[in-house]
């Protein structure tokens, strides 16, 4: 058996460094339950963490060096102030690393050496946030190893700057508020304007329900370049309709800015952003009310949206969502970016291996590589472990 992940993370530290660690740091994967790309539109979203984590055994080293032992990839990366002063000088999973030491020293913190071991239950490019894990993980040992005062509400906003500027991917703030923000047994209502929160019971068990994740283990198909164009084509409508952020159309303004706007792809795109924003304030309506099993048709709906306005799931996604519906799932939608990645579904709890037996055979079916699947329970964000 694979051994617990904090203890592969020191384990790590010990055969590393041949020394202890001062202390372990976790972070998670996350879910989003519904609201996708409405982050960058300074919209809402609705994630949650998952049990799944990344953990960090850390100590601290004279001098302004980091050292960082992996076990995904067994290598140990290095480097110094130097390398830190400039993005794109630190390359591959380590520019995650070093990216959260610029954006610290950048915002004017006096970054502390440290050494850090690194292990991971949070797969890699599914969709399941493996970065912000990273990055809140290394963040989180770095604050506190060095003292440094920087409140867990604005460290979301730097793990982004990290991921923005230092690695290169122009994502939204909503990976990096979910793994840091969430809290057991709540999904994370945040709205993505001002960065305010409400954590929203999201309780499975006691509705007698599970949420199946499914791992498309579909290859991400020009993810980095299809994420960038659909930012790109909102922030434009925003501007040929007159509003600082498609967050700032009304769903019921929906029609009149539709007519505004001549090419049929844009006002495809504008449509997914603006209903999607308000069915994750439907489903925070629903949970507010306790009627958990009342979202799945919301679910369900995103999904369509993505899949038919914003352009952004694949064949391995649709099936997955299908095969889902079709043994029973109270609703069911692709995670993530899109382009690959996760599908969750609601289900009733013991019926979660039926959906899931159904998902592989339709994948059979079509001749797809099988699909990795999870049951898995709202968990806490990033924390120190000890
Ligand atoms: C990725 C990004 F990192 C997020 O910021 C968000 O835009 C998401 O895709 C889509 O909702 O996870």
């Amino acid at each position: 058996m694979t051994a617990d992940v904090a203890a592969r993370a020191t384990a790590g530290f010990r055969s590393t460094y041949g020394e202890e660690p001062a202390g372990r740091w976790a972070a998670p994967g996350r879910a989003n339950l519904i609201g996708e790309h409405t982050d960058y539109n300074d919209g809402f979203v609705l994630p949650f963490a998952l049990p799944l984590r990344t953990v960090a055994a850390a100590a601290g080293q004279p001098g302004e060096r980091w050292t960082v032992w992996s076990e995904l990839s067994g290598e140990t990366v290095a480097f110094g102030a130097d390398e830190v002063a400039e993005p794109g000088r630190v390359a591959g999973w380590g520019a995650y690393v070093a990216g959260v030491v610029w954006a610290l020293r950048e915002a004017g913190h006096a970054v502390p050496g440290a050494r850090l071991a690194i292990a991971s239950d949070v797969p890699l490019g599914s969709g399941l946030s493996s970065s912000a894990a990273l990055e809140a993980a290394v963040l989180a040992a770095l604050v506190d190893l060095g003292g440094l005062e920087l409140p867990r509400e604005r460290q979301p906003r730097l793990a982004q700057r990290a991921e923005n500027a230092y690695v290169g991917a122009p994502t939204g703030i909503m990976d990096q508020s979910a793994v840091i923000r969430c809290r057991a047994g709540h999904a994370l209502f945040l709205d993505c304007r001002d960065e305010s929160v409400e954590h929203i019971p999201f309780d499975l068990d006691a509705a007698g329900l599970a949420v199946l994740v499914v791992d498309s283990r579909a290859p991400h198909r020009h993810a980095d370049g299809e994420y960038a164009a659909r930012r790109a084509s909102c922030e434009a409508a925003a501007g040929l309709l007159g509003v600082p952020a498609l967050r700032d159309v009304p769903a019921d303004g929906l029609a009149d800015a539709l007519a505004r706007l001549d090419d049929a792809e844009t006002r495809r795109r504008v449509r997914h952003v603006v209903t999607e924003d308000q069915r994750v304030l439907d489903t925070v309506a629903l949970l507010r009310a306790g009627k958990v099993r009342d979202i799945g048709p919301l679910l369900t709906a995103s999904h369509a949206s993505m899949r038919d306005d914003f352009e952004i799931t694949v064949p391995e996604i649709d099936t997955a969502v299908e095969a889902a519906l079709s043994a029973g799932a109270l609703g069911a939608r692709m995670t993530g970016g899109g382009f690959g990645g996760c599908v969750l579904a609601l289900v009733d709890a013991d019926r979660a291996g039926a959906v899931a037996d159904a998902v592989t055979a339709a994948y059979a079916e079509r001749g797809f590589a099988a699909p990795g699947h999870v049951t898995v329970l709202p968990g806490p964000g990033a924390t120190r472990l000890d």
